[in-house]
């Protein structure tokens, strides 16, 4: 399932770096805001009230758990890897959406090649800088849309958004994206993040109102 994912999100990628430039997404009003959402025009900002210090010298990204190449990126060897941007609308469970949000950085599928993970691996799970942590199923994060992002509007991501580094995972409430991040787990059974252990639904799919469990 995973392998099949993860050749269909290369396969829309190829598709999409070479239509030129980035393919702007439908602007059609309706179906586009989920249920209980106010639109935003700004960008709010949502942490635990630490926004760490990170200079780009002191940030690594660590791939781990059940994978056959475990890694401790620099902020210079993840520069390497293949660059890719993408435009998707942002929804935070306290109800604002924003839309047309331009993310550049590093698709989670670049990640999944470089860490191999065994067939076991399942689960991903996500540890943040500021002691935050979500968790999000392997498929999922397979998506073409689920980056690192590292550049937003063309811009290098600020510290209040999560800066040097972000997790984007569009099609769920931004809760399953940690700013600041740190450590990417495969593991083989789902382990409960932050928020979901304090009440927020496991799903968290915008468009059937996962808030809450
Ligand atoms: N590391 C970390 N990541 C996090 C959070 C956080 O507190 N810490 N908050 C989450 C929540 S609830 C939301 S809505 C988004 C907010 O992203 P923004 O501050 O860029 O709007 O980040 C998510 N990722
Ligand atoms: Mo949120």
């Amino acid at each position: 399932m995973s392998k099949q994912r993860y050749i269909e999100a290369k396969q829309r990628w190829a598709e999409k770096q070479t239509a030129a430039g980035v393919r702007p997404r439908d602007t059609a009003a309706s179906g586009r805001l989920p249920p209980g959402q106010k639109l935003t025009a700004g960008f709010p900002v949502l942490d635990l009230g630490v926004q760490p210090d990170l200079a780009p010298a002191d940030w690594t990204l660590t791939l781990d758990g059940l994978v056959e190449k475990s890694a401790v990126l620099t902020w210079a060897q993840f520069n390497a890897l293949p660059q890719v941007e993408d435009v998707s609308d942002f929804h935070c469970v306290t109800a604002w959406s924003k839309y047309d949000c331009r993310w550049g950085g590093v698709a989670f599928t670049t990640l999944f090649e470089l860490a191999q993970p065994k067939p076991e691996a399942r689960f991903v799970y996500f540890t943040s800088y500021d002691g935050y942590s979500t968790n999000v199923p392997l498929d999922q994060c397979l998506d073409d849309d689920v980056l690192v992002a590292t550049r937003f509007d063309g811009a290098p991501v600020t510290r209040e958004h999560g800066g040097p580094a972000r997790i984007i995972v569009p099609k769920l409430y931004a809760w399953k994206g940690a700013k600041f991040v740190k450590t990417i787990s495969f593991l083989a059974s789902d382990r409960l993040g932050f928020w979901e252990v304090r009440g927020y639904h496991n799903d968290a799919d915008p468009w059937k109102e996962e808030r809450y469990a």
